[in-house]
């Protein structure tokens, strides 16, 4: 966050140089830019309208002239394309540009281009010449091979939309196949059998004036190894550059690229990784594009034997870049679909995790014994976006289409005991793909020794009436018999009363958060606990005087004052909006509430410490492991930037014989996910100082934060990356839901985790925490737990992160773990100290 100066984050290379060649227009005649005092001014001015109305009108014209009926504004058009040749096989000499044997092929390429474009009014007229790329087997077709290409046209600028149409129709009908129908019977004698051509045109971010450096890197994928950005991982990646690496594998083999790293800029716009289905950048065959941070496992394969990798990038904000590890796979290794006739079990998109491959189809007949039904869940969905219908890449079950990404819960039943599951991919992007669980039921007890949801989920019985939607339709929750320590909602849920007027929607029909002000009906109750007609809410007014009335309407309003819930933004100003910082939308006028984004972010899509869980590798970027040296962990803390962590004041104390105040004693841990396994992610450093807040205090707990600066800078990777630290006036509502990560006891008085643990919590209403933790709790301490006890950060997790997530998805740190009463007891809450309180002091000690 940027509400201050800017800090010492990981800030990406941004070159402030003027560029040598720019020049600024000078005033025609500066002395009629000076202030003339006279008495005929207004007159002056009326002229002076007018006179700038008329070379307005001009100006139009003269645009719509230029732009229209000129016919000398002509644009140059590139197509990038691949032409199926069947009649040639490919030679070992055709992967060396230099070699005769590709320059003879190549020109007879021209040649039969320039032939197939002079059948066609439009691009005969147009065109004005080809050359060729590369050339790869074909896969499947002896004596075949494709030739990738590309070709340039010039038009005029009315007629480009004529040519994209012209072009288009060179191809096969869509879904046609290539083969001796598909031919374009255009050959001269000694030319070419083309089966196939297929162009797009270039992507305009490629033909930035300002990249100068274009390369090619040909590899082969036979001999496994990596690809690399240039100065990757010592120094960020170059600006302007784009480069290009062909992966060719062994004829019937596919090529695996696995990334390692990927850091990128967050605008695709500027800096993106493509990986294309093809040796050319082919729109058509473009299986991801890539930029920031990105969220997935990121592992591709192709449908044949190539593959391109192209990384653009532009003038500023360059970061470090990528690592890829490349191999080959045998194409027959692709097993996917069968008949599966187990009671249960499981399976897969081809190489789930990884990417499915692009041109996939499988099938699965699932058979059970006559007197059964079937029902099937997705423990995992990705597949690319639902905005296609289904049509590109989906799963079919009994017929029925699924596509994009599915929730969890999502069950599918049939009523017989045969279901048939088709997953289909087509040429162009990719996704993770799928894991589907199958179960055979009786139909008339579907969920033996289990509770069933509306949606046909089994659950443990347990989970029925926790308050906790496990059904994923609420369906466990629903005519339950409230204690006497819960309410009852309109919808006839039960939930904690002290959910009650927490500000946060628990029942699901907001029954627990009416009637809870003393507003009158049709009246809005403002964050100061003013009440204003409800009509006033997003009127662009701040009625409220605090600007809460336009807090979460869609426009940020830039208010006359200042106040504890509003967000400042650099220039001075504050806006309505709540918890605008990072969310993807520039709010300030300045913008500056999307500044130092760079946070918040984990490689992985998220699938309980004391009554927590084992968390993924790499789900936690920004927790670390504090160890004293020779001992081991002690303390977890935060990643808030390459150099600098936050921690408790409490894990920094002397103790007896220990000095835990002594940065030397100190190493830290970060990217670590099993305690005494470091993998590749993993980096330790030493401990150059430590800042314990000066108002510590060693009996009430307040103020227990303290910042840890590393001896050298990491690099940040998957596993490393740092927190977002909110603004002082961030809201973190009672009721959220927060996770809490470490790797402290998983009991009171037991031992540590091994695995990194996480738990869900909520953020818990101060006054109701002061009242249950005997008033032990200050305004610079924040509660977070599960009231009904089982849940809770314990010894060792100390210092480490309160993570929560904010509306576009990035992590906030909203607390440090501080104390307790004991771990995980009844109505007992985890305390930590409240990170927004300590914004300014993070800055003035961190830079951060
Ligand atoms: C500790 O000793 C500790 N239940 C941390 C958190 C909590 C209790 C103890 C909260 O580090």
């Amino acid at each position: 966050m940027d509400f201050l100066d800017s800090g010492q984050k990981f800030s990406p290379r941004q070159d402030q140089d003027w560029d040598a060649n720019l020049q600024f227009l000078p005033a025609s005649d500066s002395k009629h830019l000076e202030k003339k005092p006279g008495r005929r001014r207004k007159l002056w001015i009326g002229v002076g309208l007018l006179l700038a109305a008329v070379a307005l009108a001009l100006l139009t014209g003269l645009l719509v002239w230029h732009y229209h009926l000129r016919s000398d504004v002509r644009v140059k058009k590139v197509y990038i394309g691949a032409m199926g040749i069947s009649n040639q096989p490919f030679l070992e000499s055709y992967e060396d540009p230099d070699s005769p044997q590709f320059g003879k092929l190549a020109s007879l390429v021209k040649q039969q281009l320039k032939l197939i474009y002079s059948k066609n009014s439009v691009l005969s007229r147009a065109f004005r010449g080809s050359s060729v790329q590369a050339f790869s087997e074909a896969d499947g077709a002896k004596d075949s091979l494709v030739a990738y290409y590309q070709s340039e046209f010039d038009v005029h600028i009315s007629q480009q939309a004529s040519l994209d149409e012209a072009v288009q129709s060179l191809e096969p009908p869509s879904g046609g196949q290539s083969g001796p129908q598909g031919r374009l019977l255009l050959k001269p004698t000694d030319a070419l059998d083309v089966n196939n051509v297929m162009s797009r045109a270039l992507d305009p971010r490629m033909t930035r004036k300002t990249l100068f450096a274009k390369k090619v890197f040909n590899l082969h994928v036979k001999d496994s190894g990596t690809v690399q950005s240039p100065g990757f991982p010592d120094s960020s990646y170059p600006p302007n550059v784009y480069l290009q690496w062909r992966l060719r594998a062994d004829p019937d083999h596919r090529v695996k690229l696995d990334f390692h790293t990927l850091i990128l800029e967050d605008d695709c716009r500027e800096d993106f990784i493509q990986i294309y289905d093809s040796l050319a950048p082919i729109e058509s065959r473009v299986l991801t594009e890539q930029c920031g941070y990105p969220h997935e496992s990121l592992s591709f394969l192709s449908s044949g034997s190539v593959m391109l990798l192209t990384l653009v990038t532009s003038e500023d904000k360059n970061f470090p870049g990528f690592r890829a590890n490349f191999s080959q796979i045998p194409l027959t290794e692709q097993k996917c679909g069968g008949t599966l006739t187990a009671d249960r079990g499981s399976f897969s998109s081809p190489f789930f995790p990884s990417n499915y491959p692009p041109k996939t189809t499988c099938e699965w007949k699932i058979q059970a014994p006559k007197e059964k039904f079937l029902k099937v869940q997705f423990n995992k969905f990705f597949l690319g976006n639902h905005s296609d219908q289904c049509r590109k890449d989906y799963v079919e079950v009994n017929g029925k289409r699924l596509c994009g990404s599915q929730p969890k819960n999502n069950v599918i039943t049939s009523r017989s005991n045969e279901m048939t599951v088709k997953f289909r991919s087509d040429s162009t992007f990719v996704d993770q793909g799928f894991v589907a669980e199958y179960e055979a039921f009786v139909p008339t007890n579907p969920c033996p020794g289990r509770f069933q949801c509306s949606n046909n989920l089994c659950l443990n019985k347990t989970l029925q009436c926790d308050g906790w939607n496990d059904c994923g339709d609420s369906s466990d929750e629903d005519g339950c018999v409230c204690e006497a320590s819960q309410m009852k909602c309109k919808n006839s849920r039960c939930k904690p009363k002290f959910w009650e007027c927490d500000g946060f929607d628990d029942c699901g029909d907001n029954s627990d958060e009416e009637n809870c002000v003393k507003c009158k009906p049709g009246e809005f109750v403002c964050r100061n606990m003013r009440c204003i007609p409800e009509k006033l809410q997003c009127n662009g007014k701040d009625d409220c005087s605090d600007g809460s009335d336009e807090a979460k309407c869609e426009k940020a309003l830039v208010l006359q004052q200042c106040s504890e819930f509003t967000f400042r933004c650099k220039n001075g100003r504050c806006i309505s909006k709540l918890n605008p910082e990072c969310d993807g939308e520039a709010d300030c006028e300045d913008g500056s509430d999307e500044n130092d984004c760079h946070c918040g972010t984990r490689p992985y899509r998220s699938s309980r410490i004391v009554g927590g869980q084992a968390s993924r590798e790499g789900e936690w970027p920004w927790q670390v492991s504090l160890q004293i040296k020779g001992t081991g962990h002690v303390c977890g803390a935060s990643v808030l930037s390459n150099r600098w962590l936050l921690t408790a004041a409490h894990c920094v104390q002397d103790s007896g014989p220990n000095k835990y105040s002594d940065a030397s004693q100190w190493e830290a841990l970060l990217g670590l996910h099993v305690q005494g396994q470091i993998s590749e992610w993993t980096v330790r450093r030493n401990i150059r100082r430590i800042i314990a807040h000066a108002d510590y205090n060693a009996f009430t707990y307040n103020n227990d934060i303290a910042l840890m600066e590393l001896d050298a800078n990491v690099t940040l990777n998957q596993n490393i990356w740092p927190i977002c630290l909110p603004s002082p006036t961030y809201d973190f509502p009672a009721g959220q839901e927060a996770w809490i990560t470490g790797w402290g006891a998983t009991r009171e008085g037991g031992l540590a985790a091994t695995i990194l643990q996480k738990a869900e919590v909520r953020i818990i209403n101060s006054t109701v925490c002061k009242s249950l933790m005997n008033d032990q709790v200050t305004d610079r301490m924040l509660c977070a737990g599960v009231l009904k006890g089982g849940v809770d950060a314990c010894q060792g997790d100390s210092g480490g992160p309160l993570s929560v997530t904010g509306p576009s998805g990035r992590v906030f740190l909203a607390g440090v773990v501080s104390w307790g009463d004991g771990c995980a007891r009844r109505k007992k809450p985890g305390v930590y100290a409240k990170v927004t309180k300590y914004r300014s002091w993070i800055k003035e000690g961190s830079g951060v």
